[in-house]
């Protein structure tokens, strides 16, 4: 591989550090210090490395680059306008950071064509690599090297090293010997609050070898060293870390090296100052010909490429190609779903038990891996409890990445991370377990995911104090509110057999989405006994119970509450209360409806009763603020469930009260 005069290097790169300097001093606000440090490193690897064709920012095989520094973010906008993406133009980069741009503080995935993945929490970018890597393996493994064929390459900084996400995420890559994955280390030393000898001494070389990765340390300002590392990381059989020591802010006068390049402007006397430095005696944004035709030529590096797997893909059986293709673009075989949720709801209701919700979604599991191939599975260490490994799917590992369960260890923070990178990298559905209680371990990254439109479904069991004698570290009282509370999150809590097939159905259907199935581990009777093709759970919520005359009341429950508000239904109807019960197993997807549809499932029946065991913010939406509403505002014990059920007053007997106690106060008891 034949590098850039040296002279021509280090325009290109000053290229990157005047236009992160002039956009970040347009926008008053940025950060410059990572851009004009890291622009070598970047030069190097766009120009000589990166498999890229900016008139295809999505072909499949492309490498992916995730700048895990997302505050850096001016780096990738200044390099994909110079390669030649159509869609940044100079007049976007003089839009850094303003309303509607492409060029937003931290780069979102979905917002910028050629940005693979959002970053802004430090950390988050490399977990996500990782998770691309595995797609990356898995994919070849299934279709072949000549059609899946590529590198993931990552630029992380101190702060992405020093977060604890890191360290699960390097684990993981070295355990699965993730040869294709090169981390491109943005040593500067520096971090906000100065010198990282304020907070931090570990060696980051010992540290990633210590995890089954090659490690180097070098010269990020010498672009023949930058290029003989990368190219050493390619022949790897380990994933890679090169140590690139830099300064940053590299050519700012009196600034550079300092935390006063990381994040606001430089000032307009120590850009003059730099331009000198950098002999670059241009007026803002102006980028000289021959430097544009050079970053041209680099961004042109990839069409032949491109076009000779365009002509693999040509050439492969009209059905495997219609699979990848298929596969690649998230498109789900609906007929195979249908008849996958068809088969279970048969199942389910030839032989009505009592089982759990996770163990009804091993059942729906079963159908539906084998219906989809693109499912890949997981589990952080609890696969028989979360129940996510279905008989007969294969693990993925480093001997086998055409498995389909990956055994994340007790890592929930890097699994859910690594999932999102999964889904950006596309071609596979990825789902995972822990306990809902860990879902805190891992909500940054679910709330990436749905910032993202990232459809990865997490199965989170244990759902509740329903669990029992491991008592309230385990039990979660406040995590479905959380939960609900996080935009684009699609959050379900089936009560039965039928309902969590149905909600596998919309989770995997919602392709824009992420999802929770909140499970139960204590077993549930089948309240769904009635055959019925539709998916009633599409609603959100519907009446699975009618009241037996006009109703006084409605209870509304979730998933191991339904049975109860169903119990509590005949108790009050012995008294002579008639009450409807509605299953609420989708709060989004029921908020979503027209009004007028909520409504009428809502009803207009006077006592309106919510039980949950769980606390109550939230079900105001549903009930009103007038409301009645039985859970839990405490947090749980650990006992046998039935002894905390009964404690903590979430039983029918109570539901009954509390009904009648509402009629009452309403003047209708
Ligand atoms: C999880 C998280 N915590 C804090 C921040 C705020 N933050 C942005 S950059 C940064 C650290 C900067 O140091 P470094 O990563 O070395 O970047 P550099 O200074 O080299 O640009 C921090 C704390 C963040 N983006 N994400």
């Amino acid at each position: 591989m034949s590098g850039a005069a040296p002279s021509e290097h280090a325009r290109m790169a000053n290229a990157i550090r005047a236009l992160a300097m002039d956009a970040v001093e347009q926008a008053k606000s940025g950060h410059p210090g990572l851009p004009m440090g890291a622009a070598d490193i970047a030069t190097v690897l766009f120009s000589r490395f990166l498999r890229f064709d900016p008139s295809d920012p999505a072909w499949p095989d492309r490498d992916r680059f995730v700048l895990s520094a997302g505050h850096g973010s001016m780096l990738i906008y200044a390099t994909l306008h110079l390669l030649g993406y159509e869609r940044m133009t100079i007049e976007e980069i003089k839009r850094f950071r303003q309303f509607g741009s492409l060029t937003p503080g931290h780069p979102e995935h979905g917002h910028t064509p050629g940005v693979e993945t959002t970053t802004g929490p430090l950390g988050q970018g490399i977990a996500n690599a990782v998770g691309m890597a595995i797609a990356e393996r898995h994919l070849a493994a299934v279709f072949g090297g000549g059609l899946v064929d590529h590198f993931t390459y990552v630029l992380a900084s101190d702060g992405d090293l020093m977060e604890g996400i890191s360290q699960e995420a390097i684990a993981l890559a070295g355990h699965l010997k993730l040869a294709r994955l090169i981390v491109l280390f943005d040593d500067n030393g520096i971090s906000i609050d100065g010198p990282l000898a304020l907070a931090d001494s570990v060696d980051q070389v010992k540290r990633f070898e210590a995890a089954g990765w090659a490690a180097a340390r070098i010269d990020g300002h010498d672009p023949d060293a930058i290029a003989r590392a990368i190219e050493k990381a390619k022949a790897s059989d380990r994933p890679s870390l090169i140590a690139c020591r830099t300064v940053i802010g590299f050519g700012a006068p009196t600034k550079a090296g300092t935390e006063k390049t990381h994040g606001s402007p430089l000032g307009a006397e120590e850009v003059k100052g730099a331009r000198e430095r950098l002999n670059w005696q241009l007026p803002a944004f102006d980028v000289p010909a021959d430097v544009r035709e050079a970053w041209r030529r680099a961004g042109e590096r990839g069409k032949p490429l491109r076009d000779a797997w365009l002509k693999r893909l040509a050439a492969l059986a009209p059905a495997e190609r219609a699979e990848f293709e298929r596969r690649i673009s998230g498109d789900l075989p609906r007929d195979k779903i249908a008849a996958a949720v068809r088969g279970v709801k048969e199942a389910a209701l030839a032989a009505p038990k009592e089982i759990a919700t996770r163990v009804a979604s091993e059942h729906a599991l079963e159908a539906l891996t084998a219906a989809l191939p693109e499912m890949i599975g997981g589990s952080g260490d609890l696969t028989g409890s979360n129940n996510t490994k279905p008989k007969g799917l294969p693990v993925l590992s480093a001997a086998d990445y055409g498995g389909r369960f990956i055994h994340y260890g007790v890592r929930e923070h890097g699994m859910a991370a690594a999932m999102n990178g999964m889904a950006l990298h596309g071609g596979v559905i990825p789902f995972s377990g822990t306990f809902l209680v860990f879902s805190d371990y891992c909500r940054p990254a679910i709330r990436l995911a749905a910032l993202m439109g990232q459809r990865v479904i997490h199965v989170m069991t244990h759902d509740s104090i329903g669990l029992g004698e491991d008592g309230p570290t385990h039990q979660p009282v406040e995590h479905l509110a959380a939960l609900r509370a996080i935009p684009n999150l699609l959050v379900f809590r089936p009560c039965d057999a039928v309902e969590t097939i149905e909600c596998w159905q919309l989770a995997l259907e919602a392709k824009g989405h992420p999802s929770v199935l909140a499970l139960t581990r204590q077993n549930l009777p089948l309240l769904r006994t009635e055959p019925d093709a539709r998916n009633r759970c599409a609603a959100g919520a519907y009446e699975i119970a009618p009241a037996a005359a006009r109703a006084q009341a409605t209870l509304f429950a979730t998933g191991s509450e339904v049975a109860i508000a169903v119990a509590a239904q005949k108790l009050l109807q012995e008294r002579g209360v008639p009450a409807r019960v509605v299953s609420v197993p989708c709060f989004e997807l029921f908020l979503a409806l027209p009004h007028a549809e909520r409504a009428a499932i809502i009803g207009d029946a006077p006592a309106k009763v919510a039980v949950e065991a769980a606390v109550r913010q939230g079900w105001d939406e549903i009930v009103g603020a007038e409301g009645t509403f039985v859970g839990m505002s405490t947090f749980g014990a650990s006992a046998p469930y039935k002894d905390l059920y009964r404690y903590f007053g979430i039983t029918a007997e109570n539901v009954a009260e509390a009904t009648l106690s509402a009629l009452s106060k309403l003047g209708r008891g």
